[in-house]
């Protein structure tokens, strides 16, 4: 039986996580057996992140090693059905979400003082009172110099805002027509696109990822399309 480590459904989302709910529908497409588990925390995970999976006794961290992982442990394509170049471009937007779009979503909810109250603060809701907002700030520091060191983090908001766009409407030209994100069959980078999109779009933020997202009835479309397929 494999175990997926979770942080659990938050913010009307299956996970606060994009890689969480990744990995969910990966093991989902799979066919596989699994179970999730939110309690494991941080604390055991070999990266220091979530996901991770427990496969038999063997520990695999990260969303994109889980999905390999499957691939060669079970023989699994996840790309079946698509020709090269599609594998290609999927694999391609499978990264710009995680590498780029990823950074953007952690300026939104970790650093907008409104997001960040009515949504990450309440992970800390664990800490002891008199040094939570000691420890609050410790973190929102150590992000904000993470996205310094990504790059991200030295763009004005209107420039972040220019890259949004011209990301999700990428994401909406390729789907446009499409049942997924190469075409008519489901692939392993629509994991991460329902994913990152959902996430995008989550209510429970205010932030112009969310707006613009919103006006691309393509994207709304295929998240209802793939929350009734996975999270019915
Ligand atoms: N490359 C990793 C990224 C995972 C990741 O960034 N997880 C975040 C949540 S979205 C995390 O666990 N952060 C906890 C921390 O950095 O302390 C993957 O694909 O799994």
């Amino acid at each position: 039986m494999i175990t997926l480590a979770t942080f659990g459904p938050a913010f009307g989302l299956p996970d606060p996580s994009p890689f969480v709910t990744k990995a969910d529908v990966l093991l989902q497409m799979s066919g596989l057996p699994y179970e999730k588990q939110s309690a494991r925390g941080l604390g055991k995970a070999p990266k220091g992140k979530l996901p991770y999976i427990v496969d038999d006794g063997q520990t695999v961290a990260d969303s994109t090693f889980i999905r390999l992982h499957l691939e060669k442990k079970y023989g699994i394509d996840f790309d079946r059905g698509l020709t090269p170049a599609q594998r290609g471009a999927a694999w391609a937007v499978d990264k710009m979400l995680e590498d780029h779009l990823y950074w953007i979503t952690i300026r939104w909810r970790w650093l907008d003082d409104a997001n960040f109250a009515k949504g990450p603060a309440t992970f800390f809701a664990g800490v002891p009172a008199p040094i939570r907002p000691v420890i609050k700030g410790v973190v929102r520091r150590s992000l904000r110099k993470t996205l310094h060191l990504h790059g991200i983090g030295r763009h004005s908001d209107d420039e972040l805002n220019e890259l949004t766009v011209r990301l999700l409407q990428s994401v909406s030209g390729m789907l446009e027509g499409n049942e997924y994100l190469t075409g008519q069959t489901i692939c392993g980078a629509d994991a991460t696109t329902y994913a990152f999109m959902l996430s995008a779009l989550c209510p429970h933020f205010d932030n112009p990822m969310r707006s613009k997202a919103e006006s691309l009835p393509n994207i709304v479309a295929y998240c209802e399309r793939m929350t009734k397929k996975f999270y019915a």
